[in-house]
């Protein structure tokens, strides 16, 4: 796969580099590029902002650079390119797995007060365009929201965890949240190992399981027993 993220602050994926990421890099399997939206400027300041028609507060980012910039990244393979924004479509496990099996997607990351509309509208015309949030909350700029879906997407593809049982496991849990888990010593600081995951008996364990993985989703997540 072939992933390529526009922005002011290339910088923000470095961190990609780190463990698993850089691994499937050096293997070959994932190549990932971060462009500077202000090489694709022609002024002495590198300007990629200016005011909003209508008025409003804040700054927009341009349209010329990032214009430039789909023209060097976005070729004749109508890549997916993204749209990091509060204002996009949930960004979900169901997503995450369509996307790993894309050739390549191209990661759009918004500053200030957001993009001039036109860029999406012409990115529409060259690719497949998703605006997409990670959550009901609102970053400094998309980069963040882009590296938290890279990692979601990349671990997808096969060869990239080495452990395929736990990406197998994590599918068929019904929607619920996971069970806690607890590993050596038996006993810390007071605290005990529930004496349930001790008694070898399997059947037991996965109904002690499936009961507290429907008591957290109570709790933390009453919005995925409506489903
Ligand atoms: C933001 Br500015 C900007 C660009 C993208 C995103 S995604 C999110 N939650 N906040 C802010």
């Amino acid at each position: 796969m072939k992933i390529d993220a526009i922005s002011i602050f290339p910088e923000f994926f470095d961190v990609l580099e780190i463990s698993l990421l850089g691994k499937a890099q050096e293997s070959g399997l994932i190549s990932f590029e971060a462009h500077n939206l202000r090489n694709f400027t022609h002024d002495r300041h590198k300007t990629v902002d200016d005011t909003p028609y209508g008025g409003g507060a804040g700054m927009l980012m341009k349209p010329e650079p990032w214009g430039e910039a789909f023209d060097q990244v976005i070729g004749k393979d109508r890549p997916v390119v993204i749209f990091t924004s509060p204002a996009g479509k949930p960004f979900n496990q169901e997503l995450a797995r369509e996307l790993s099996h894309r050739e390549h997607l191209v990661f759009a990351c918004g500053r200030y007060e957001g993009i001039d509309q036109r860029v999406v509208d012409y990115a529409g015309t060259v690719a497949e365009v998703h605006e997409i949030s990670i959550g009901d909350y609102v970053l400094n700029g998309g980069e963040v929201a882009a590296v938290a879906m890279i990692e979601a997407i990349a671990r997808l593809i096969p060869g990239v965890i080495g452990n395929n049982e736990s990406l197998a496991e994590e599918s068929h849990n019904e929607g619920l949240l996971e069970a806690p888990s607890y590993t050596k010593p038996q006993s810390w600081r007071g605290l005990e190992v529930p004496e349930m995951l001790l008694s070898g008996h399997h059947a037991e364990i996965e109904k002690w399981r499936k009961a507290q993985s429907l008591e957290r989703t109570k709790q933390n997540r009453p919005d995925l027993l409506d489903k």
